[in-house]
């Protein structure tokens, strides 16, 4: 490493976007205009909710005027994001830092009495996500809008997103989330842009044409979708995107006859039916909810998306026939899957195309991403199902299914010995649990590009899941390991590491990330490294403040912020880091004049509702916190807390606060992780397994500027066949053996001794997660991170290593990549 001199800089909070006087005057004007006739209200009378959304609305009109101008050009070639989950959180602050507005609006409200802070704190999350699928396609929908590919995402307006998590006497307990209620200033309701979404009935064989028997679907049911559209504006306001959400209304609100007999419930039970369909997200990640309603959901979204982006491109060229030329459609894991027989039908009854035309038309416009390999996450429907609900769609995969087939059969594969082994499973219907139609299979063979999210999860794609698809066509699996946009979760979520930046390598940096890695050479610097912590400090106060607030715990700011934030599964193995807590709470009390490092381990996270062993494991953590924060023998050495409610927002708070980052799944189960990403850029450590992303970063911030342990995916498939893996690790491991008799003797739930009995009985018998294989070298890993934070000049030089070698992992190398490699459009 090359070494510099950082020089301190006479004025220190230099705003990075400043504003002049005229600017200022103009954006107050124009939010108090909205108070008053947008809102009703005067400043007197304005709740911050009210000031919210004028301000919303004051700069949503700078917006239109890009987004229009962006809507007057034709492009060569769009993209189209369908996803199931947008977990945008909240877009004040993106929207104003991507026009350069921040210290105008700043003043603006300054000079209206009105504090910038509290307004954006009175924006509502859209949580139209669960996890990291989710929020995948927010970053990717902003950074496409900031390295102008004209795109567009398609999704479903739920009016309530993910629940709201409270813990009441430490358990999970979920409410309605209500983003909704007092509208969304962000939106334009498109009621010209809605098409019908049909659902059952019977397909007839009637008509022929060309000499071949043209089949027509009569649904017995249909459903509107009603387009509501969110601009999404990229850096500098250059290019405006549309994310396109579907709202589900009924033809007949309401059925006057009946309303009029007084029947006034079932008059608008048909509506409610409609309605239904985005009225929730369900809220479960990584597996499968199995219900019809969510079928439902797919198919509807997908449908009214694919109407749209194909009455779009015939308005615009005229012939359906090159669809691929001008769109590239990413279907965002297996939910828009539906999309392959839903497209083949609209180009053959619509468009009256021919089988192979619009199969060929199909296989290139269609992409898929891939984002877990976790067997209970992988889509399958009942054929039954699919029958009743979409009985063309059905017809249409037999076919494909049947041509999918017979082609092996061509290939000469008859050979093998295993033939029909190999059919059996290529084949798009499993036949092995009451036929069911793999979504996996399905999104596969009809998609040109398929990709894994990050190098080992493409690498196991190919091994394991896909691997016989794989066999069939080489070229078509790629790798597109993921990415987070720098504008929310460094720029906009730590604002003073930003500045610092900027003042260290110049404001480029803001534009180009790459020149981060400037950083560098400022890592042993003593002025750089001293405004570094201060910045860090800075941001630990202000979240010790948050917990107070929400947990009553009073926490050290100079202690160790060790964060695990991320939905709660087992794979992701949050109780490993429960254990080691406990295992740290014996070790601190058998010895209690050590010099410890004093930690704060910090906890966020949801759990699906119905997944119990989840809900556990939150109990745990909280009951654990309970008696360790109660115990004055541990004093500030140790203090565990659980945040509830976790969303983007907090995670915006918690990130930039975060010196120590838990990455810490099972090897192979992850499949990339983002968090791990925007915590490493904000110059938190990892200590982490050898899986997902983390891999790649430890390549690029080094292998001495990260704690890996544990076994590695290999090792992992290899143990897993061992005979009594568990109960040997535990003989072998005196420290893990009292972490895990301690939690089962009742010592955390006297009131329930064996309250968590399913959780160690678990670990002794199966554990499915090699918790216990990896104990161990877990808590070497801890301990040597306590022996690094001791030498502080070490840790921040490592930190700083952190932030400057994090480029690549931004969201816009990602969609450079998907641009030039799966969807063929100019940069
Ligand atoms: C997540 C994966 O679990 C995570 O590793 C990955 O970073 C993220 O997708 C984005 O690719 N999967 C889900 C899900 O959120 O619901 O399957």
């Amino acid at each position: 490493t090359t070494h510099a001199t950082f020089r301190e800089p006479a004025v220190w909070d230099k705003p990075a976007q400043p504003a002049s006087g005229d600017a200022v005057a103009d954006l107050r004007e124009a939010i108090r205009g909205k108070l008053a006739y947008a809102i009703g209200k005067t400043p007197e009378t304005a709740r911050e909710r009210d000031w919210f959304a004028a301000t919303a609305l004051a700069l949503r009109d700078r917006i239109v005027d890009a987004c229009q101008a962006t809507d007057a050009s034709v492009p060569n070639k769009r993209v189209y994001y369908l996803s199931l989950e947008f977990l945008i959180g909240r877009l004040l602050s993106d929207a104003m830092n991507n026009l350069g507005l921040v210290e105008t609006t700043r003043a603006a409200l300054q000079s209206l009495g009105v504090d910038l802070g509290t307004v954006e704190g009175a924006e509502p999350d859209a949580a139209l996500g669960n996890g990291g699928l989710g929020r995948l396609a927010a970053c990717f929908m902003e950074s496409m809008a900031s390295i102008g590919i004209p795109a567009m995402g398609y999704g479903i307006r739920y009016d309530h997103g993910l629940f709201r998590q409270t813990f009441e006497d430490g358990w999970q307990r979920e409410a309605p989330e209500t983003w909704l209620a007092e509208g969304n200033p962000w939106e334009f309701a498109r009621p010209d842009a809605t098409y019908t979404i049909g659902f059952g009935g019977h397909v007839t064989m009637a008509a022929v044409s060309d000499g071949v028997i043209r089949r027509h679907w009569y649904p017995a049911e249909t459903v509107l979708a009603v387009a509501h559209d969110v601009p999404v504006v990229g850096w500098k306001g250059k290019t405006v995107n549309t994310l396109r959400l579907w709202k589900a209304e009924s033809e007949a609100p309401v059925e006057l006859a009946q309303f009029n007999g007084g029947d006034h419930v079932g008059a608008v039970s048909a509506r409610m039916r409609a309605e239904a369909i985005s009225r929730v997200l369900y809220p479960s990640d990584s597996s499968t909810a199995g219900q019809e309603l969510r079928l439902r959901q797919e198919y509807f979204f997908t449908s009214a998306s694919l109407q749209d982006l194909v009455r779009r491109h015939v308005a615009e060229r005229g012939d359906v026939r090159s669809l691929h030329d001008h769109a590239a459609i990413q279907l965002n894991d297996t939910h828009p899957a539906i999309a392959v027989p839903e497209l083949m039908r609209i180009l053959l009854e619509d468009h009256g195309l021919q089988w192979e035309d619009a199969w060929h038309v199909t296989t290139n416009t269609l992409h898929y991403t891939n984002h877990t390999l976790l067997p209970e996450a992988l889509e399958t429907w009942p054929v039954e199902l699919m029958e009743r609900l979409l009985p063309r769609h059905m017809q249409i995969i037999y076919l494909i299914n049947w041509m999918h087939l017979e082609e092996q059969g061509r290939h000469g594969r008859q050979g093998e010995t295993n033939f029909a082994a190999h059919l059996a499973s290529v084949s798009l219907i499993d036949e092995s649990q009451g036929r069911r139609v793999r979504m996996g299979h399905l999104a596969f063979h009809g998609a040109r590009r398929v990709n894994g999210v990050s190098a080992l999860h493409t690498d196991l794609m190919r091994s394991t899941v896909f691997r016989d698809l794989h066999a069939l066509d080489g070229d078509k699996i790629v790798n597109k390991t993921n990415g987070i946009t720098f504008r929310r979760w460094l720029h906009n979520a730590n604002p003073g590491l930003t500045r610092l930046a900027v003042e260290a390598v110049g404001s480029g940096v803001l534009d180009d990330p790459g020149l981060l890695r400037g950083l560098d050479a400022f890592a042993e610097d003593p002025a750089f490294v001293k405004r570094y912590a201060a910045a860090r400090f800075s941001r630990k106060q202000a979240l010790a403040e948050i917990i107070a607030e929400r947990t009553g715990i009073e926490v050290d700011p100079s202690a160790l912020f060790d964060v695990q934030i991320k939905r709660i599964h087992e794979y992701k193995r949050q109780l490993l880091n429960v254990i080691e807590t406990v295992a740290l709470y014996q070790a601190i009390k058998a010895e209690p004049h050590k010099d410890w490092t004093p930690r704060v381990k910090i906890f966020g996270g949801k759990a699906a509702p119905s997944y119990s062993q989840a809900k556990l494991i939150i109990k745990l953590a909280l009951d654990v916190a309970k008696a360790v924060n109660d115990d004055p023998e541990v004093a500030d050495r140790l203090k565990v807390v659980f945040l509830p409610n976790y969303s983007v927002s907090l995670a915006e708070a918690i990130i930039p606060a975060a010196d120590l980052s838990e990455q810490i799944s099972t090897a192979g189960m992850e499949a990339s992780g983002t968090g791990n990403m925007k915590l490493a850029l904000n110059g938190a450590l990892t200590v982490g397994t050898l899986d997902g992303a983390n891999i790649e970063i430890r390549d690029h911030v080094g292998a001495d500027n990260i704690f890996i342990f544990g076994l590695d995916a290999a090792g992992v498939q290899a143990r897993i066949t061992e005979t009594n893996y568990a109960q040997k690790a535990i003989q072998a491991s005196p420290r893990l053996g009292a972490a895990l008799d301690m939690i089962a003797s009742g010592r955390f739930s006297p009131d329930e001794p064996n309250r968590f009995r399913p959780l160690t009985d678990d670990l002794r018998h199966r554990d499915q997660y090699l918790l216990t294989v990896d104990f161990d070298d877990y808590w070497r890993a801890q301990r040597q991170i306590d022996a690094a934070w001791k030498d502080q000049a070490r840790w921040w030089a490592m930190a700083i290593r952190n932030t400057a070698r994090m480029a690549w992992f931004s969201s816009d190398r990602s969609m450079r990549e998907y641009a030039e490699e799966i969807w063929r459009v100019q940069v």
